[in-house]
């Protein structure tokens, strides 16, 4: 059985590039793998929050965790910050990164947008990544592509540490890319990524999203003045994306899709395509509801941060060892 890891950030609505993307796999491997999933709060405060809003949000994400289907008798569900490992491990792999590479990153890159009052948390973002994922020994991480070049570094790290401080270290990881939903677009330009950071919010569609600002966004979406329902990134990447969705949800495949709205105009497809996310995402709505403030949500984050921690500690102890780090 492999271990598997992945987080997301409480920040935000998560959406339908974070469910197609990333959560949508993790409800998946649970019934295979032995699964750690854990919302990474320390990685949210390198853009500075209120407390009360993190607080809440930290809440919201668990929820809609286990709302999607995350099962916390099959997987271990955690907040990052209640196993203090994370920032320790963050700080023995940071001694063994490169400045250079860390500058490369392309999610630094667009964040810092090369200004000296660059927050040196976004900068130091994916070392802390690297050391959520080696620090459970990890086979496999589920991510959305645009996590590439993170999964990328945290191999390179695993490796470089492995060759200077012992083979048996760190358990080299590796990413699993979902290819359909891989990379969900803006509904308002579908040139850029879905992102819970976009300042038009009908450019996303949330999962937790009324049924009217699902119709909203869809049928407000752009799409292009060919007015036929073609499966072409290239020339008609708005119509393109929504057809990726709709092949999502449906797990009809893009070609049949194009097949059934042959002759058809937009506004047929979107009707559907609206009718598809409405019925998908009730039950998820439904569901969060009822768990977002019961007792059982807190228990469960603190049994997860318990058993999470007992992995992390035989980490440290080995990562410790092999250092040359502490007395006890
Ligand atoms: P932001 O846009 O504010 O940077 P985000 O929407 O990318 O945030 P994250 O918390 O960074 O959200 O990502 C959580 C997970 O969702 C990651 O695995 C990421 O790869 C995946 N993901 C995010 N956006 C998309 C998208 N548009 N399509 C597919 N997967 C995505
Ligand atoms: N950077 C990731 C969130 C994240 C993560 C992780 C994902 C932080 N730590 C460890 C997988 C494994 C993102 O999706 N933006």
């Amino acid at each position: 059985m492999n271990r598997v890891f992945s987080g997301i950030q409480p920040t935000g609505n998560i959406h339908l590039g974070n469910y197609l993307g990333a959560l949508r796999q993790f409800v998946e491997l649970q019934e295979t793998e032995e699964c750690v999933y854990c919302i990474v709060d320390m990685h949210a405060i390198t853009v500075p929050k209120p407390a009360e809003q993190l607080r809440e949000s930290i809440l919201d994400v668990a929820a809609l965790y286990l709302a999607v289907g995350i099962d916390p008798e099959k997987s271990i569900v955690f907040v990052q910050s209640d196993v203090g490992s994370h920032a320790e491990l963050s700080w023995i792999l940071t001694c063994s990164s490169y400045t250079g590479e860390l500058s490369r990153m392309t999610q630094y890159k667009q964040k810092s947008k090369n200004q000296e009052s660059a927050p040196t948390g976004l900068f130091m973002y994916p070392v802390l990544m690297a050391a959520d994922i080696l620090l459970y020994d990890t086979n496999v991480v589920p991510v959305g592509d645009d996590q590439k070049q993170h999964i990328e570094l945290t191999r390179d790290l695993a490796i470089r540490v492995n060759g200077k401080y012992g083979e048996d270290t760190f358990v080299v990881p590796e990413g699993r890319f979902m290819k359909s939903g891989a990379r969900i677009m803006g509904l308002d330009d579908p040139t850029s990524k879905m992102s819970k950071s976009a300042e038009n919010e009908y450019s996303r569609i949330q999962l937790l999203d009324a049924p009217s600002k699902i119709k909203k966004s869809v049928m407000r979406a752009t799409t292009d003045n060919v007015g036929a329902i073609n499966y072409d990134p290239e020339n008609q990447p708005g119509i393109t994306n929504l057809i990726n969705i709709y092949s999502a949800f449906t797990d009809h495949d893009p070609q049949e899709i194009v097949a059934k709205y042959q002759g058809e105009g937009y506004g047929t497809f979107k009707k559907d395509l609206v009718e598809i996310l409405t019925d998908n995402l009730a039950p998820i709505r439904e569901k969060y509801e009822k768990i977002r403030h019961s007792d059982e949500l807190t228990s469960i984050l603190k049994d997860g941060a318990q058993r999470a921690d007992a992995i992390a500690q035989k980490t440290m102890e080995r990562v410790k060892k092999n250092f040359g780090l502490g007395i006890r």
